[in-house]
């Protein structure tokens, strides 16, 4: 198409492939070009601010990473993947799975690296994206595959910058630094942290860790798949297929299910916590520190078996007195005690609540994203906005996160917004949006049923919780979201014919 011409009226109308914009080219970015190139949908273009795919896996590189979805369950239900080496795959494993993927199905061809996008803006019916770098660009729809926990979250601790050794988040692991022998601290006893810890407290000389709330968590039933085994899901496709529905069964019916509300099973995910805890920590006084006051999976459930023994190491204190400040030799806690370190390491998480944003996205009359959403970011179905037509979000607000493989639900996303593509160009469509009211009746539904999920019963804080005080989340069970996305309801959705000339030209000034 001649970006020098803009179109005059939508795709649909003028009878041509919408031009397309893919922001991000992590797991979502990667699936959502391959489901749009089958269904037919050619001209993409992707934008990633890195120099290469994969997201959350590519940022993320730190010692004992690895993923709490088994692997089989953890990839593309169109690639499934033999060759996995553990039941829980490694990051590095599933980085190099991503790349493949990406390279087999042509992905990399169509991404600007390096370039991340800037701004925004609704023209009735188009978007005006511009970019780091080039020039801004003219497209009929954006899908923001952004992802979540890449943001990193730099605790407001009063003096960090002035700490003389090595410090970095986890997510932007310093890898020339080496641990051995040294004196290491790490803020933080999330699911990062726990798999750190696990990996490198053998190595270190000593390791501080600064818990501020303790976690439940669960065994990993880690597993090597042995090389005849690998050789025979080659040879038999249908293996891997089976242990993908498998996983998928068992991991939706026991720790997704103990979040919304299943009393049963939040009981039996409750007990094989404290059964963990009990018999990994000998040590009453380190168990009694270590024991969470709030219910099992309130806060994300790790799962992790390391943790728990490299706590009762001997070269390994937990400090649970608030710190009070960063000093240039190490961390000052409430009581006074400076614990000396030459490297400090932040798994202290990531603005989770950010999305698209930072990107500044502006739609009809110019109404930021940004303050529509006021710190609490919303989305119909988890993907759209009303007031921002043609604008979809892969992973975006109120999705189902919990424990389970983000990878089945941003494939029941993408199948969701081909329907809607095609009904656009059935109906000839210049653009659609939600209507107001789907959308608040929707998020007023969640609102209410949010009340049921362990993640408010349960009684803690989390990263799930944003500033109205509830939790982020898609507050039912799994597969009830699948059966909803199954077909879309048109009837929730503004679909508009034409864009009035004035109204456009108003746009585009
Ligand atoms: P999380 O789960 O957000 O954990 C962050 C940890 O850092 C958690 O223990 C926090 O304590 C702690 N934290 C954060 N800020 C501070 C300050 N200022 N002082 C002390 N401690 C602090 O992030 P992760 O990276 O572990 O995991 C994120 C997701 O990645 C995880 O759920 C998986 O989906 C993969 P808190 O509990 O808030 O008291």
């Amino acid at each position: 198409m001649d970006m020098m011409k803009e179109p005059e009226a939508g795709w649909a109308i003028e009878g041509r492939d919408p031009r397309i914009a893919v922001i991000g080219a992590g797991m979502s970015g990667i699936c959502a070009v391959i489901k749009l190139r089958k269904a037919g949908y050619r001209d993409i273009t992707v934008y990633e601010k890195a120099d290469k795919v994969g997201g959350t896996w590519r940022e993320n590189t730190y010692p004992g990473l690895s993923c709490d979805v088994p692997s089989h369950w953890y990839s593309f239900s169109f690639e499934p993947n033999p060759n996995w080496s553990h039941r829980f795959s490694y990051g590095a494993e599933i980085q190099a799975y991503m790349e493949h993927v990406a390279e087999k199905y042509d992905v990399n061809r169509i991404v600007q690296f390096n370039n991340p996008v800037e701004e925004l803006t609704y023209e009735g019916p188009h978007w005006r994206l511009k970019p780091k770098q080039g020039d801004e660009e003219i497209y009929d729809i954006v899908i923001a595959a952004t992802g979540i926990l890449h943001h990193p979250s730099i605790p407001d601790i009063p003096g960090l910058d002035c700490f003389e050794g090595n410090r970095f988040h986890s997510a932007q692991w310093d890898h020339s630094v080496d641990l051995t022998g040294k004196r290491v601290g790490i803020i933080g006893t999330g699911s990062t942290a726990s798999q750190i810890i696990g990996a490198i407290a053998e190595k270190v000389g000593h390791l501080s860790v600064f818990q501020r709330t303790p976690q439940w968590m669960t065994p990993l039933a880690q597993k090597e798949y042995s090389k005849p085994f690998q050789a025979l899901m080659r040879v038999f496709p249908f293996i891997s297929r089976a242990l993908y529905y498998y996983y998928y069964k068992t991991m939706e019916r026991t720790f997704c299910e103990a979040t919304v509300g299943n009393k049963k099973m939040q009981e039996a995910v409750s007990e094989a916590c404290q059964k963990n805890l009990d018999e990994n920590v000998p040590d009453p006084e380190l168990r009694k520190k270590l024991t969470p006051d709030y219910q099992a999976a309130c806060k994300r459930l790790i799962l992790c078996s390391d943790f728990y023994p490299a706590m009762c190491r001997d070269n390994v204190d937990l400090v649970t007195e608030k710190i009070e400040r960063i000093e240039p030799t190490g961390v000052q806690d409430k009581e006074g005690t400076l614990h000396e370190l030459d490297i400090l390491v932040l798994a202290t998480g990531f603005k989770v609540g950010d999305f698209i944003l930072p990107t500044k996205v502006f739609g009809e009359n110019k109404v930021e994203l940004k303050d529509f959403w006021d710190d609490a970011p919303r989305a119909h179905r988890a993907m759209s906005v009303p007031g921002f037509p043609n604008f979809w979000m892969l992973e975006g607000p109120t999705g189902p996160v919990g424990n389970l493989s983000l990878i089945l639900i941003t494939e029941t996303q993408m199948d969701y917004l081909v329907q809607c593509l095609d009904e656009m160009k059935h109906q000839k469509l210049v653009a659609m949006a939600p209507k107001k009211e789907a959308y608040e009746g929707y998020n007023d539904a969640m609102s209410r049923a949010i009340g049921n999920t362990v993640w408010v019963t349960g009684g803690c804080d989390s990263w799930y919780i944003d500033k109205t005080g509830t939790p982020n989340l898609y507050p039912w069970a799994p597969r009830q979201f699948r059966q909803e996305m199954k077909r879309p309801d048109f009837s929730e959705y503004r679909l508009i014919k034409d864009i009035p000339q004035q109204a456009r030209a108003e746009a585009a000034e």
